[in-house]
């Protein structure tokens, strides 16, 4: 299950940024984004569906590959690139099974205790947060620190490792020092829409290296 998270992982947030996910998917992409996740907890089904429809279409006009929150059936419906599920959402391997062996399946976890267990799982990547604060997602688990994502890094040896939850560009470094891959944001991004792309272009140049 061969697959490596690009530094910067931006979801989406319409609410947040008062933007569509098609519009916020341009400005990801123009700031350098190569996966972004569709994250939507107000819509409809239906109204969710012909949103991510066009922010696919924009997406594959630019060989930028795109993760559904939470819905299996919108992921395989649209032909998304993969879904990211949480604790609650279908299980790792029913996901699989209806998605085949191609798509990109990532699973949120909230301890390390959580993401050992998740290794055998047909997944190909793990998240581990809240690191830090959030604001954006309301009950959330506690928040697990650096120290929480230093834990999860040596409980999971190799697996791609995203970290999310409070993450700016101040801190983001500090995340990837502390083992994770990549860093999953977004009021960082998107809480002002008309600084997404050059807020997006820094954070990829302060990930850079090392
Ligand atoms: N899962 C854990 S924290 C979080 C999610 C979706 C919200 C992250 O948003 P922000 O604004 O980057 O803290
Ligand atoms: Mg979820």
């Amino acid at each position: 299950m061969s697959f490596e998270l690009p530094r910067l992982y931006p979801l989406t947030d319409a609410a947040l940024s008062g933007l569509s996910h098609a519009e916020q998917v341009e400005s990801l992409i123009n700031g350098g984004a190569t996966l972004i996740q569709l994250r939507e907890k107000d819509l409809s089904p239906m109204e969710f569906y012909r949103q991510a429809k066009a922010a696919l279409r924009v997406a594959r006009q630019r060989r930028v590959r795109i993760i559904i929150n939470d819905r299996v059936d919108l992921a395989l419906a649209l032909g998304a690139d993969g879904v990211h599920l949480g604790q609650s959402d279908l299980p790792p391997h029913a996901a699989r099974r209806l998605l085949g062996g191609n798509a990109i399946i990532g699973l949120s976890t909230h301890s390390a205790d959580q993401a050992c267990k998740a290794v055998t799982f047909p997944v190909n990547y793990l998240a581990i947060g809240p690191v830090f604060n959030t604001v954006t997602k309301r009950d959330t688990a506690l928040e697990v620190g650096l120290e929480g994502v230093r834990a999860v890094r040596s409980a999971i040896g190799a697996m791609p490792l995203v970290a999310i939850g409070g993450i700016t560009e101040a801190n983001a470094r500090q995340v990837i020092d502390a083992g994770a891959d990549a860093v999953a944001l977004i009021s960082a991004l998107l809480s002002r829409p008309e600084e997404t792309i050059i807020r997006t272009r820094r954070i990829f140049q302060t990930l850079a290296t090392g």
